[in-house]
């Protein structure tokens, strides 16, 4: 579904829509806003829990998604799914009802009990699932570094264990922080072609929108650098022009 919108666009940006504001009507009106402004420039929107905890599900965030999908947008949830398997159900399927096309799971939770009933939605559903494999902030390394050591073979970091999880599991895309070239690319002999790799961080968290779909990329995620500039619209071309 992304790849036919990016098609379409000629655009690998997917907008990050985390805007705040105590006013939950003044928030709606800038977020729809923000989002028909720069639309011709993105391939598809990205929503984290400002949105969702401000504005609540239903008849808040799923009137984004339907202008989304009015745009031909596709809507990512960043939910970071990663708990049990009964509570990631509910969670799961009360995205999909809400209308959202994708979510964002982190691994660290594994298959059985855990994400497999977040796949087994999403598959029945025709749901994508985009796994987090190695974050854009400083601290990441902590974790996901970590080197395992395998009772067979050399010690291997944590992420390339999440990244043939993805490619296990028939995840459709995996998160990799554009603050990490040399991971991107790491992470795209890992995964092949099948999976694509999207990659928040350029611009506010310091991340080059060119290294990165340089390294592998298909995606980059981009929140600040659009939504918080003067000119929303300017900015998400300038963004899909550096990452044609
Ligand atoms: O461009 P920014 O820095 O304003 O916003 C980046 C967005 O990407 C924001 O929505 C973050 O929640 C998200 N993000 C990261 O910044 N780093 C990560 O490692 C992962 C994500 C993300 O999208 O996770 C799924």
């Amino acid at each position: 579904m992304i790849r036919k919108a990016s098609h379409a666009s000629k655009s690998r940006i997917v907008l990050a829509l985390d805007l705040e504001n105590p006013d939950p009507k003044a928030l709606l009106q800038r977020s729809v806003q923000i989002l028909k402004e720069v639309s011709t420039y993105i391939c598809a929107v990205k929503l984290n829990r400002q949105l969702v905890l401000s504005l609540g599900l239903r008849e808040g965030v799923d009137r984004i998604l339907k202008i989304a999908h009015e745009l031909s947008l596709p809507t990512i949830m960043d939910a970071k799914i990663n708990d049990v398997g009964h509570t990631n159900e509910f969670i799961m399927r009360s995205y999909i009802e809400a209308g959202f096309d994708g979510v964002i799971a982190s691994p660290v939770v594994g298959w059985e009990g855990g994400l497999d009933s977040v796949f087994r939605l999403a598959n029945s559903k025709g749901k994508a699932v985009i796994l987090l494999v190695y974050m854009s902030n400083p601290g990441a390394e902590t974790f996901y570094s970590l080197k395992t050591v395998p009772a067979v073979g050399n010690p291997r970091p944590v992420f390339e264990l999440f990244a043939e999880m993805a490619t296990e599991w028939k995840a459709n895309g995996v998160i990799v922080g554009a603050t990490k070239p040399e991971i991107i690319a790491r992470v795209r002999e890992l995964v092949g072609h099948e999976v694509a790799i999207f990659s928040p961080g350029v611009g506010a968290q310091g991340g080059d929108a060119k290294r990165a779909i340089a390294a592998g990329s298909d995606y980059l995620i981009v929140g600040r650098s659009i939504y918080a500039e003067p000119n929303p619209s300017a900015a998400a071309k300038r963004y899909r022009d550096m990452a044609m």
